[in-house]
Parts: C-alpha cells; structure tokens; sequence
C-alpha cells in the first residue's frame, strides 16, 4: 500500500535514527494506530524494529529476502535449479513439488519457498519453518533406478548438503543416519524424500531440504530449543542462504551424476566420513519394535546394519536413531 511505501521511506530519510510514532503519523498522514499496524506488519515480513520509550522506532535489520534472481547469478549447474520455483508462503514445498512433478516438470526442478506454514517431517511429523531464516526447498529428480533404491537419494543429500556448509561456512556438521545433519549434537537440517511410482518404475524423486540457516535461539519454539541449531548460532554470523543453496545446487548435481555413472559404492564411502553413528550402540525405533545394539555401518545399498548383544545382525531400512 501507499502509506507501507510512505513508511518505509521515512525510515529510509531518518537513516538509522528513531521516529515516534506521532512523527510518523504526521509524516505519512495517518492515525498513529495505523502506525502501529503496519508496523506489525513489517514485522511479520521479517523486518526486526527496536521500539523505545519516548523515542520511538528504528529498523535494527531487514529481512535478507532470496531472490530468484539472486540464485540465478552465478549458478553453474546444468539441471538442478534451472527450473526455479520462488514463492513466498507456501504449505509445504513438498505438495507443490509433488503437482509439478506429475505436470512433467524436468529434472532439476527446484521449489524454494522463504516460510512454510505446513513445513512436514517423516510420518506427517511437522517442520518448523519460519520465515526468511532457512532453506525450505523441495528438488525434483527422475533418476532410472529401481524402488528400493530410492533411500539412497537421502544419504546422497546428505553429503551434499554437509560439503556445502563445510564449504561455505568451516562448520563441520555430521549426519546422524538416515536424513538428519547435525552440528554438536543438534539438528540444524533435515531431509524428506518421498517418491512417485507406478508400479515399480519411479517417475520421480522429491527430496524436501530443510536447513535452519539464520534463526536466532529465540526463533526456535521451545520444544525445539534443546534439538535443534541453527548455522548462525554454530557459527556466530549470519550466512548467505542464496550461496548455500547454490553450494549444495553445485554438490548433489556432481554427486548424482557420480551416482548415475558408478553407482553407490563412491556415495557411500563419503557418507560414512560423515557418519557419527557407526560403531556406536545406538537405539532405532521403527514402526513395530526397537533395535539396541552397535550400528556396524551401512550395506552398499544404504540400508542400516545393527549388532545386537546377541549378536545377531538387523537390517534396518527406516527408522529413528537415538545415540
Ligand atoms: P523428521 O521426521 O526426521 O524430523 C521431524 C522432527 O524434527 C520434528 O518432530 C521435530 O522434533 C524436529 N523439528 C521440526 N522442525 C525442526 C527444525 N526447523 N529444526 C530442527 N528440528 C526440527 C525431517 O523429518 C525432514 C524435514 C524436511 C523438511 C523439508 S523443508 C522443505 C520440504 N517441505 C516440507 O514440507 N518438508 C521438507
């Protein structure tokens, strides 16, 4: 609206200085209650304001929006992220990912969406994506494997995703398997991939990213506080999600094409320098029962591999892991 643009402008003349309210009224034209209103409103866009008394306010940060056009300066992959999806809100990334892929989007579709009202886990377990902090992203691959291969993608993400924040940020995450990456114990990305097939031919491939980038310790609800990180709080500053996003562009497109060519054995081996729960007695909880015993490693196909005390040895093709 006008008086949004008006309001903004006085920010931009006072320059870094405070503006009361009553000064903005009279400046804009405007009741000071409509100050106040698109005041929230610039909040909720992810501008962070300082209000104090007798003073008034001042913008301390603006939010660090991504562009489409941002992400496509400088991107040098061949497939993944040619074909950009940029939205504001979304549900999930994952449903419109899903639509798109069964409209015949090409490999390498990417939906990036800057906040996630319905952000989902494994087993409809929710994904708390705020916005304008993180990556929420959903990528679209058409690999000619065969359905019990699928999984395979989510270790490959991994290494992507891990080579991407080591590049970019010296942080040194692990991956706690299947599909988390931590930093020191917390959970500073998730991975979601689910499939589309018929019969046992896969049309495609949808694997969700979800990376906490710049959250602040008071922008994690609190029953995440104690689970989850983010990179700026693991590395104190804030980091480019623009340049992230194309570093892991950049790592799963050259990790994918290694895959198709050779197979798993080289992902694999990657994986496993990344991997903090190998040789460690670990828990893993699935659907019907709990394994206890030393996980021994992954088998070439990427599935799970646990000693019990007994020393029977349980393949374990999806679960929860606690170390
Ligand atoms: P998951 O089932 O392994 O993990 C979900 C659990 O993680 C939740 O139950 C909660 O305890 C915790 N959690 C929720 N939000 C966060 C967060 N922001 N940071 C750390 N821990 C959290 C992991 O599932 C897969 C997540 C994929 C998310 C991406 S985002 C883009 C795409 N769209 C979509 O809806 N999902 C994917």
């Amino acid at each position: 609206s006008q008086l949004r643009k008006d309001l903004l402008d006085a920010f931009t003349k006072a320059d870094g200085a405070y503006l009361s309210g009553q000064h903005i009224a009279e400046l804009i034209g405007c009741s000071r209650t409509a100050v106040w209103k698109h005041i929230g409103e610039l909040r909720k866009e992810g501008f962070e304001l300082e209000a104090v008394r007798r003073k008034g306010y001042r913008i301390v940060k603006t939010p660090e929006k991504i562009t489409a056009d941002e992400l496509r300066l400088g991107l040098t992959t061949k497939f993944i992220g040619k074909n950009l999806h940029y939205e504001e809100t979304v549900d999930s990334t994952q449903k419109i990912a899903h639509r798109l892929a069964y409209d015949d989007a090409p490999e390498g579709t990417v939906i990036i969406a800057e906040e996630q009202v319905s952000g989902r886990g494994r087993m409809a377990r929710r994904w708390h994506s705020p916005k304008y902090t993180g990556i929420w992203m959903s990528i679209i691959l058409r690999p000619n494997i065969s359905l019990p291969k699928a999984p395979q993608l989510t270790l490959l993400t991994a290494v992507a995703i891990v080579q991407a924040i080591e590049e970019l940020t010296g942080l040194l995450p692990e991956i706690k398997w299947p599909n988390d990456i931590l930093i020191k114990g917390k959970k500073v990305t998730g991975i979601l991939t689910e499939l589309e097939a018929e019969s046992d031919r896969i049309n495609s491939i949808i694997i969700g990213i979800g990376i906490n980038v710049n959250q602040t310790k008071e922008d994690f609800p609190s029953d995440l506080e104690q689970i989850a990180t983010s990179l700026l709080l693991e590395k104190g500053e804030t980091v480019s999600r623009a340049d992230l996003i194309k570093g892991i562009f950049t790592n799963l497109e050259k990790l994918y094409l290694l895959y198709l060519e050779e197979g798993f054995l080289p992902i694999k081996l990657l994986w496993e320098s990344y991997a903090i729960s190998i040789g460690k007695k670990i828990t893993a909880r699935t659907l019907t029962q709990s394994i206890i015993g030393k996980a021994l490693g992954i088998t070439d196909d990427g599935v799970l591999m646990i000693e019990d005390d007994h020393g029977k040895i349980h393949h374990v093709y999806s679960a929860d892991i606690e170390l």
